[in-house]
This record gives C-alpha cells, sequence and structure tokens, in this order.
C-alpha cells in the first residue's frame, strides 16, 4: 500500500469588497477583484489521505459522512492536484469546521483553502507558491482563493486562470476587530453560487456594479495603506450595500436581508452615533458583520446586546493565512 498525507487549517475570510459574479463559470474568474479580511476565530482543519487502497473517494465533514454530490464535488476539486502529480489514487477527506457557535456561519472559502494546502503537501507538490495555490483555491469556491493568505487580501481578478490569484496586502494588526452578530445560522435560501449568476444575468444594476466596484477597491488599498480605519469602514459599508442593491434589482428580485437585519443596521448606525466607529458588512445571508477597532470589541457586543436579547455574537481579530498541522 501507497499512502499520502496532508493536514492544514485556513481561516475564513469575509470580504470588505465583495466578489459578485463570475466572467468565467468554469474556471471561476470573476467579474470583479476583491478584498477581504481572514478572521482569527473561524477556521477549518482538513487531513486528506491519498491511498493505493482506497477504491472511491470519500468526505467527513465534523464526522458526518457527506452525499454523493458533496463528494462529486470534492473529486473535481481534487483532480487539478492529481492531474498536476500524476497520482490517480483515491482520497479520503477529513474536515472539521471550527465555529464557535451554532452551524450556519462556516464557510466554503476556509473550507477549500484548507483542502488545496493539505492536498498540495500530501502529494508533495512543493513547487506551487502559496499564491499559485490559491489559484487552486479557486477553482472549488471563488472566495476560498483569498482564504490562503491572512489579514487584509486582494483577489486580483487577473484575465486567465493562472492569475486570478490571491495578493497579500496587509496584516491588519492595527485595531481591526470584527464582531458578528448571527442572526440566522440556518442554511442560506439562495446560495452565493446561484443569487451572483442571476444577478448577473438579470440586474440592470449589475454593470454600474462592476464599475463602481473599481473604484471602491482602488480607495480602499488606499485607506488601508493610510490606516485610516473611518475611510475602511465607509467604503467597506457602501460597497456591501451596492452588492445588495444589485440582487433587489434582479428579475425577480430578491435579497438575503430579514427583518432582523435591517434592525442590526440601524443598531450599528447607532452605535456609531454613540461615537464608536463601527461599519457593518453583509454576505449572502443575513447575518450582520461589524468591523470595529478590536480594542472596542466589548464595547460594541455590549451596545448590540442590549438591542438583541439572546443573540450569539462572535469577536474575532484579523486572522493568519494557511498552517500546516501534526499529520
Ligand atoms: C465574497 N460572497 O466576496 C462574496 C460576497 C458573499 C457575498 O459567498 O460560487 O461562496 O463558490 O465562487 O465564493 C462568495 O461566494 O461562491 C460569497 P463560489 P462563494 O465573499
Amino acid at each position: 500500500m501507497t499512502e499520502y498525507q496532508g493536514a492544514y487549517r485556513a481561516h475564513t475570510n469575509i470580504a470588505l469588497i465583495k466578489y459578485w459574479g463570475k466572467a468565467d463559470a468554469d474556471l471561476f474568474i470573476p467579474t470583479t477583484s476583491s478584498l477581504s479580511l481572514t478572521l482569527n476565530a473561524l477556521y477549518t482543519d482538513t487531513r486528506v489521505t491519498f491511498s493505493s487502497d482506497y477504491e472511491a473517494d470519500s468526505f467527513a465533514l465534523n464526522g458526518e459522512e457527506k452525499s454523493a454530490e458533496e463528494v462529486a464535488k470534492i473529486s473535481k476539486f481534487l483532480d487539478l492536484f492529481r492531474t498536476e502529480a500524476d497520482v490517480d489514487f483515491k482520497a479520503r477527506v477529513e474536515s472539521i469546521n471550527h465555529v464557535p457557535t451554532a452551524a450556519g456561519l462556516a464557510s466554503s472559502s476556509s473550507a477549500f483553502s484548507a483542502l488545496a494546502a493539505a492536498s498540495r503537501q500530501a502529494l508533495q507538490l512543493n513547487h506551487i507558491s502559496d499564491q499559485e495555490l490559491s489559484t487552486y483555491a479557486r477553482r472549488g469556491s471563488g472566495s476560498a482563493t483569498r482564504s490562503i493568505f491572512g489579514g487584509f487580501v486582494e483577489w486580483q481578478k487577473g484575465t486567465k486562470s493562472e492569475n486570478s490569484m490571491a495578493v497579500k496586502i496587509d496584516d491588519a494588526t492595527w485595531d481591526i476587530g470584527m464582531v458578528i452578530m448571527t442572526i440566522n445560522t440556518k442554511e442560506k435560501r439562495v446560495s452565493s453560487r446561484k443569487g451572483m449568476a442571476h444577478t448577473l444575468k438579470t440586474s440592470p444594476f449589475y454593470p454600474e456594479w462592476v464599475r463602481q466596484n473599481k473604484i471602491d477597491l482602488a480607495r480602499i488599498k488606499d485607506a488601508i495603506e493610510a490606516q485610516d480605519f473611518i475611510l475602511l469602514g465607509e467604503i467597506a459599508e457602501a460597497n456591501a450595500m451596492r452588492m445588495h442593491a444589485t440582487t433587489m434589482a434582479a428579475d425577480p428580485s430578491f435579497t438575503y436581508f430579514e427583518p432582523a437585519t435591517i434592525k442590526a443596521i440601524q443598531a450599528v448606525q447607532d452605535l456609531r452615533a454613540s461615537g464608536i466607529p463601527a461599519y457593518y458588512t453583509i454576505d449572502a445571508g443575513p447575518n450582520v458583520k461589524v468591523l470595529c477597532r478590536a480594542s472596542q470589541m466589548n464595547q460594541v457586543e455590549a451596545f448590540l446586546a442590549n438591542q438583541f436579547e439572546d443573540m450569539q455574537f462572535i469577536k474575532t481579530t484579523p486572522g493568519p493565512g494557511i498552517q500546516q498541522l501534526d499529520r
């Protein structure tokens, strides 16, 4: 029997300049570049074993065997590495999502970056740099591109598969924090994949989104360079709302907002009016993520907890890039 094994941790990331649409759906090349913050509190640990003894690929998440459909997705992804290594062994993938609350916040970003890194290690593809690895992670899920690195990370859309990749922008070690309001952690009604495709196809706002996103990205990079927290927050908040506006203008229209999402937006505005710099961002679901100073996360939580009884909050500082685990 011959066996190759790899094990890696990758953290999730939250986009401050969103990725919302594919120029090439097969290769996961986006219509725009995006920029995210990697989070310390949410991550996935993945072990992959390629063995001459296995007859089929298999995948267990949090100790539970996943469906044939899920396995098929993973198989297609592993094929990228098998082709590169010229190995045809089947694989066993075991992942644990570390999410300090009810399920629902675990993201494909940490999942596919951890699996990419574990596969590179297992198949000894040492010539693949971290940056090139991000182009592999991208093929599992677009947002996974950015989870290869820590801190603020840009996913440059590039012009082809080889250069649509992550670039590290900044460590984000200047008092940056995030408080996640877990409004609803159930499975989302419209997956990001379907939601972005429908928006691209039917929303008259979409071309304007593409145009404006480029401006937002350039401005947020300047804000990061200047360590201007207020400008960073203002741009991120505006960019998130612009993304959600495209979905509302789609045909048929849809939104990821729930009543409590709007209530949370207003609470963050009140928080800001009280003198604490805090800005919201929202992804393809109802949860609200509040960008704030790490040193003020307790104050932010206390203010919001006052208005949202029984809500679970996840407070997190910026997280690192991929990390090798003991095999
Ligand atoms: C992002 N979101 O930039 C965007 C902004 C949510 C809103 O979930 O089809 O799960 O696997 O490439 O990466 C991105 O969607 O979609 C996403 P696929 P993905 O984080």
